[in-house]
């Protein structure tokens, strides 16, 4: 097991786009454990590849209080259900310290593989629908500050900034 490091926005390598994985290997699912200790650790309960700097389409997640169900996604599509949306005030391991209303599609169908590359479905109508389509959007070099204002974004990324020079 190790700690990865988490990429901190404005890096431009939160902007690359992840590539399916063709075989779940031993290798993946050493990735897979390496990020759930890594959220685990933050804490969170998203982690995206592209956040550890790896472009492959892998997504964990722990939503439960008790941090005791890992869900992992790999190559994860969506399939939007119905025409509900939901605004929740999320947050990113990218984005430390700033949390924003976004809006998003509330009831959606994952379709992924899991850990032994075995196909798999979830549907859901709540933090596990946002949160997989915050993940998701990552894997496709996209962040939830996105959303915002370029006014408020700018003003994220000056703070970021100067927190980033500081740590040097
Ligand atoms: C994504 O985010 C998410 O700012 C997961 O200082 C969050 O795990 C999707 C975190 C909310 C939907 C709703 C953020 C930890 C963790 C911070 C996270 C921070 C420390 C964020
Ligand atoms: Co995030």
């Amino acid at each position: 097991m190790a700690l990865l490091n988490i990429l901190k926005f404005p890096d431009p390598r939160l902007r690359k786009k992840a590539k399916p994985i063709q075989e779940v290997t031993p290798e993946i699912r050493q990735l897979a454990d390496d990020m759930l200790e890594t959220m685990y650790a933050a804490p969170g309960i998203g982690l995206a590849a592209t956040q550890v700097d790896v472009q492959k389409q892998l997504i964990v997640m722990d939503l439960t209080e008790e941090k005791n169900n890992p869900l992992v996604f790999i190559n994860p599509k969506i399939e939007v259900i119905g025409e509900g949306f939901e605004e929740m005030d999320e947050g990113c391991l990218s984005v430390p310290g700033f949390y924003e209303t976004v809006q998003r599609p509330d009831h959606v169908i994952i379709h992924a593989l899991d850990k032994n590359g075995q196909p798999f479905q979830l549907e859901d109508e709540s933090l596990l629908a946002v949160c997989i389509q915050h993940e998701i959007d990552h894997l496709n070099g996209k962040l939830f500050i996105d959303y915002l204002s370029p006014l408020k974004r700018q003003r994220i990324r000056k703070k970021l900034e100067k927190q980033g020079r500081l740590q040097l």
